[in-house]
C-alpha cells in the first residue's frame, strides 16, 4: 500500500446551475481520488475568492502547471503538508491567486485518494473507525432570495429538521414527505404556482414569509404525526442579501417592509416563538456580531447559526465565541479552501459548544464528499437540500454509510 502521489489532473465540469467549476483527480501508487468544487450565490464577503482571475480555465492551468509539480511525489495522507503547500503557492490570505475552489478540489481529492489507497471509505479514513454517528439532514423546502426569481420569498430558505428520527433513512424520508406535501399546500395559497423550484430544489412560490412558515408548520405537523417523530421548522434568512448599508435597514422587498437592526431582532424572536423554530441562520448581516450576540442571548430552544458571519474561518469564529455571538456555525469547505482549515474551524466550534452544520452550496455537483465530512467530523447536522440529483447524491451516500455502519450506526447527539 502506498499513498505516494503519482499524478494530478484537473478539468472543467458543469455544476447544477450549468456554470463551470473545477474537478481534480489524484492518482497515488495504490489509489485514486476525485473531488469537484461547489459554488455559492449568496456568498459572504470574507469567503475565500472562488476562482483566480481568468476563471475556471485558469484554475485548471494553476493545478496542472503550479500545484501538480509541487505535490507529485508527496504522500497523500500528509494532508497538513499538502494544504500548507497550497497556501504557500497561493501566497495570500484568501486564496486570491489560485482560488479557494481550486484549493478545495485539490485538498479533497488528495484525501479521497489517500482513503482509497488504504482501502477505506473517506469517512473512515478521516474520522477513524470509532466514529459512527449520522447527522440529521436539514432540508430546504421553500425558498427565494438569491436562489430564486421575481416574487419569491424574501427569506432565502425555509428548512426542516427531523430531529426526532431514529435513523438517517427515516429522517431523509420525512424531509421528502414534507417537500411533497408542500407542493399541494403552496398551490392553494398561490394560484399562479407552477411547481417552480429555486437553485436547491426548494419550491419557489409567490408568497409572503408568514405564508411560507404557516404552510411549513402545517406540513411538519402532519408528517410528524404520520412518522411518529418530531420535525421542526427553521430558516436561513441570508440577511446580508437584505441589508442596505446606506439606510441601515433590512429591506423585505416582496413583503414591502423595512426593518432596522432592533426591529430585525424583534422580528426574528417573534418568528422563533410563533413557529417554534429550531434553527435560524444568518438572521443579521455578515458583520453584525453584536446583533448576533443580542439575539443569541434572547432566543430560547433555537440554534442561531452563522454562515456569512463566520465563513468557516477560525478567526471569525473565535471572535464570535468570545462575544457569545451565535451557537452554531455553517461549515462550507470552499469558504476557507482546505480540509485542514475546515477541520480546524470545526474542532474549534465543537470545543466551544457551537453546533457545526456541514453544508452544501446552492451550486453543487454530483459529488458526495460532504456526507463523509459530516460523519468524520461528528457533525450533528448536514444541510443538503431534499430533492434533485446533486442534493440526493449526499443523502443517498449517508443512507449507504448508515447501512455500512450496521448495528454501530446511531443518530448524532444534538442538544438544542
Ligand atoms: C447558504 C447557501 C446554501 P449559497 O446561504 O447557506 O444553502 O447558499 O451557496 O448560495 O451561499
Ligand atoms: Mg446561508
Amino acid at each position: 500500500m502506498s499513498t505516494v502521489i503519482e499524478d494530478v489532473k484537473a478539468r472543467q465540469i458543469l455544476n447544477s446551475r450549468g456554470n463551470l467549476t473545477i474537478e481534480v483527480d489524484v492518482y497515488t501508487l495504490d489509489g485514486f481520488g476525485r473531488a469537484s468544487a461547489p459554488s455559492g450565490a449568496s456568498t459572504g464577503r470574507a469567503e475565500a475568492t472562488p476562482f483566480p482571475d481568468g476563471g475556471v480555465e485558469e484554475a485548471v492551468k494553476k493545478v496542472e502547471e503550479s500545484i501538480a509539480p509541487e505535490i507529485i511525489g508527496l504522500y497523500a495522507d500528509d494532508q497538513e503538508e499538502i494544504d500548507s503547500i497550497l497556501h504557500e503557492i497561493d501566497g495570500t490570505e484568501n486564496f486570491q491567486n489560485i482560488g479557494g475552489n481550486t484549493a478545495y478540489a485539490v485538498s479533497l481529492a488528495v484525501a479521497d485518494a489517500a482513503a482509497d489507497s488504504y482501502g477505506l471509505s473517506l469517512y473512515q479514513y478521516l474520522g477513524g473507525i470509532m466514529n459512527s454517528s449520522l447527522p440529521y439532514p436539514l432540508g430546504n423546502v421553500i425558498g427565494g432570495g438569491k436562489h430564486a426569481f421575481g416574487n419569491a420569498t424574501d427569506i432565502q430558505e425555509f428548512l426542516v429538521l427531523p430531529l426526532g428520527a431514529n435513523s438517517f433513512l427515516d429522517a431523509a424520508k420525512a424531509n421528502a414527505a414534507i417537500h411533497r406535501k408542500l407542493k399541494k399546500l403552496l398551490g392553494k395559497i398561490d394560484r399562479t404556482f407552477t411547481g417552480g423550484k429555486g437553485d436547491e430544489g426548494a419550491w419557489a412560490p409567490n408568497i409572503s414569509n408568514d405564508q411560507a412558515l404557516e404552510a411549513l408548520t402545517t406540513a411538519c405537523k402532519e408528517v410528524s404525526e404520520e412518522f411518529g417523530f418530531e420535525c421542526r421548522a427553521g430558516v436561513d434568512v441570508a440577511a446580508s442579501s437584505l441589508w442596505d448599508p446606506k439606510e441601515k435597514v433590512y429591506v423585505y422587498e416582496r413583503d414591502g417592509v423595512k426593518r432596522d437592526t432592533g426591529e430585525q431582532i424583534e422580528y426574528i424572536l417573534g418568528l422563533i416563538e410563533k413557529y417554534n423554530l429550531v434553527y435560524v441562520e444568518d438572521p443579521l448581516h455578515e458583520d453584525d456580531f453584536e446583533g448576533f450576540k443580542e439575539l443569541t442571548s434572547k432566543a430560547r430552544g433555537c440554534l442561531i447559526c452563522g454562515d456569512d458571519l463566520f465563513v468557516t474561518n477560525s478567526k471569525r469564529l473565535q471572535k464570535g465565541i468570545s462575544m457569545h455571538a451565535g451557537n452554531a456555525i455553517i461549515i462550507k469547505m470552499n469558504q476557507i479552501g482546505t480540509l485542514t482549515d475546515t477541520w480546524k474551524t470545526t474542532k474549534l466550534a465543537q470545543e466551544n459548544s457551537y453546533v457545526p452544520v456541514v453544508s452544501h452550496r446552492s451550486g453543487e455537483t454530483e459529488a458526495y464528499h460532504i456526507a463523509h465530512l459530516a460523519v468524520a467530523f461528528g457533525a450533528p447536522i448536514i444541510k443538503t437540500g431534499v430533492v434533485g440529483g446533486e442534493r440526493i447524491a449526499k443523502l443517498n451516500e449517508l443512507i449507504r454509510i448508515e447501512e455500512e455502519l450496521g448495528e454501530r450506526a446511531r443518530m448524532a447527539k444534538l442538544k438544542i
